[in-house]
């Protein structure tokens, strides 16, 4: 990378670029998106590090999910929480970590914006140096609760189409933080020796078809005919699109999926099944947030017969069948769950 070129662009550079369009703007919302990007570094340097600092291994607790929690989940959430805090941008937060909303500490009645996050997703694939990932959704508080010094529940019950920023970052070969705030999405990779994120990925577009689907086939068994059909469907090479080459993919991390779902095109399914109808992917912090930028970059994502950005969380860690990807990929599957289920 050329650091000297008026051809980078770093991350500040895009965001003041971004104010700079909208007249009279505060900088509050480029202030949202700098402590975002700024915790997300630290979480990167404790992944990087973590073999070395003994940050491999369970914490020796369950989260609210019934699941056992990592050294790193508690360390990514602690770094989110108080970052984000220290902004005061934020009135107050979902994290998966958290059974409860929270107040940010520094967030007071001015604080226009709540936000909901997966500080660390894949967990399981922290100790194999799988890559995990960071997942965000931010909303802007409801007017009726806006210059109440009270967080308020309803904030977080919006639907996806109500996000005003939301992304990921991967902690992978390389960090990258992948972002919308509803006018396409763009993808910055960090660069460790200057602490900052290049713009490396402008404008990212999934393709509209793509050969690849992933999903963890060990519950075949489990799922509806509906999705038993759509990957007899895909293994005989057929996946609705004209493609005849097939592939498999799946990491078992949902930002690594995404990633490669978003930059190479396919499918990713996440479904239901009798034992649990809304599977296990979290609607508002995991579901919503990637629903978003799949949209923006030209994609789709349903929940098998609704869009996940129309769907309202009654509970912030409700969860719902995913379905994301291409825009073929995702209406062949579907038309199959409209056809047998
Ligand atoms: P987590 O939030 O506890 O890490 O769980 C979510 C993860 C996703 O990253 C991934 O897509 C999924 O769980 C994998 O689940 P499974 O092991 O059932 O395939
Ligand atoms: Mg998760």
């Amino acid at each position: 990378m050329d650091f000297t070129s008026t051809k980078t662009i770093t991350l500040t550079d895009f965001i003041f670029a971004e104010q700079r369009k909208h007249e009279g703007a505060s900088g509050t919302f480029s202030n949202v998106l700098l402590s975002i990007a700024l915790a997300t570094k630290i979480v990167s340097r404790g992944v990087n590090r973590a073999g070395m600092t003994q940050m491999i291994g369970a914490a020796g607790s369950t989260n609210v999910q019934g699941e056992e929690v990592q050294k790193l989940d508690v360390y990514a959430d602690k770094v989110f929480a108080t970052t984000l805090g220290r902004s005061g941008e934020f009135m107050a937060m979902v994290s998966e970590e958290r059974e409860d909303m929270f107040a940010a500490r520094m967030g007071d009645s001015s604080s226009e914006y709540v936000i909901a996050f997966d500080p660390l997703d894949g967990s399981s694939n922290i100790d194999v140096n799988v890559s995990i990932g960071t997942i965000f959704g931010v909303y802007r508080r409801l007017p009726e609760t806006e210059g109440s010094s009270k967080s308020n529940l309803a904030d977080f019950q919006q639907p996806g189409t109500e996000q005003v920023a939301a992304g990921y970052t991967i902690y992978g070969s390389s960090t990258m933080f992948v972002f919308t705030t509803g006018d396409g999405v763009n993808g910055f990779t960090l660069y460790p020796t200057i602490g900052e994120f290049i713009l490396t990925h402008r404008n990212m577009q999934i393709p509209d078809s793509g050969s690849i689907y992933s999903c963890n086939e060990a519950y075949f068994s489990k799922w509806s005919k509906g999705i038993q059909q759509y990957l007899k469907n895909c293994k005989s090479g057929d996946l609705g699109n004209g493609h005849t080459k097939v592939s498999m993919r799946y990491v078992g991390s949902l930002v690594a999926d995404f990633h490669r779902t978003l930059l190479k095109g396919g499918i990713f399914l996440y479904p239901g099944d009798s034992k649990n109808p809304n599977g296990k992917l979290r609607l508002l912090y995991e579901c919503a947030p990637l629903a978003f930028v799949v949209e923006q970059a030209g994609g789709r994502a349903s929940n098998g017969s609704q869009r996940i950005m129309e769907l309202v969380p009654e509970d912030i860690h409700q969860r719902t069948p995913l379905y994301i990807g291409s825009k073929h990929n995702v209406e062949a599957v579907e038309a199959s769950i409209a056809e047998h289920d």
